[in-house]
């Protein structure tokens, strides 16, 4: 049965050649995946959430070698700009309402949409937009040889979205226990836009696995909700270390990476939800204190 649908584009002979292609698209949220070689070939796969194969019936060429779809086709566009592709066409809006622009990066030509989907039109979401916000990644030393990957992760998931290095403030805690109540402190701080928390439980090695598993998510939930500030989950709690290392950025993605994301994602959608529901940026940047 198909796991995963993989269509190569050859985008130089080189892997010099391939990186302003790969720098774009890590730019846009892009994954990096597995990297292989062989016959003088080097292969560099970047993964996304979703992945579509359109197979069409015309009679004319393809408008471009690949389409991505994005939540913001506005935000995409500054930043292909920044990185100086070839624009073969502006920004704009098709007949239907999608908004899309192409480019051409290391000789492929890309067009990136975001559809119109009338039932999208009222929602209110968060974008993967970090400029300006400021994180903190809660990070447990116990299992440090996953913790300190999922760090990794995470830390890029930030950058990559926007943040500076000077907006992401890294708080070290023994094991995964003591988590929530640093998490809490930062958030409480009203310093933060969102805290990202990760450890690593493993079944096998820890008594009380459970209690202390349950414990944690009750905890970070706790935190999250009293405060106000969006906590991200990058807590592993797994039976064994090769499922750990899997989540780590192997086979199953990073999920500190996620976690990163989804960081991200809920500090703008708080940003959006006050400014919907009369809440000023003041109140959002600086979450009230909890007594
Ligand atoms: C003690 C302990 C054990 C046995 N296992 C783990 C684990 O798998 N992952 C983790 O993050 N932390 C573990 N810890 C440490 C506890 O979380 C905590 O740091 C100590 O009990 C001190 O309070």
């Amino acid at each position: 049965m198909i796991r995963n649908i993989i269509v190569p584009r050859v985008v130089g002979k080189t892997p010099e050649e391939l990186q302003p292609a790969l720098e774009l698209f890590r730019a846009l949220g892009a994954m990096p995946g597995r990297n292989c070689e062989g016959g003088g070939a080097y292969g560099f796969q970047l993964e996304a959430p979703r992945g579509t194969v359109e197979f069409l019936a015309t009679s004319q060429p393809p408008m471009s070698d690949l389409a991505v779809e994005v939540s913001d086709a506005d935000a995409a566009w500054e930043m292909a700009r920044k990185h100086g592709v070839k624009v073969v066409r502006e920004i704009g809006d098709s007949a239907n309402g999608d908004r899309f622009f192409t480019i051409e990066v290391s000789g492929l030509r890309v067009t990136v949409v975001k559809y119109a989907v009338k039932d999208e039109d009222h929602d209110i979401a968060g974008s993967l937009q970090a400029e300006g916000r400021r994180f903190a990644i809660v990070v447990a030393r116990f299992n440090s040889f996953i913790t300190e990957r999922l760090l990794d992760g995470a830390f890029l998931a930030l950058r990559q979205s926007g943040a500076t290095k000077d907006n992401i403030t890294i708080v070290r805690v023994p094991g995964s226990f003591e988590i929530p109540a640093a998490a809490r402190q930062l958030a409480e701080s009203g310093k933060y836009d969102a805290i990202v928390c990760i450890g690593c439980l493993l079944r096998g090695d820890t008594l009380h696995y459970d209690v202390i598993a349950n414990e944690v998510t009750r905890g970070v939930g706790q935190a999250a909700q009293e405060t106000g500030v969006p906590h991200a989950f990058g807590v592993l709690t797994c039976d064994t270390l090769e499922q750990a290392i899997d989540r780590a950025g192997l086979k199953a993605g990073n999920k500190g990476y996620e976690a990163g994301l989804a960081a991200v994602e809920m500090a703008s959608l708080r940003a959006k939800v006050a400014a919907e529901t009369g809440g000023s940026d003041e109140q959002v940047r600086h979450a009230p204190q909890v007594p």
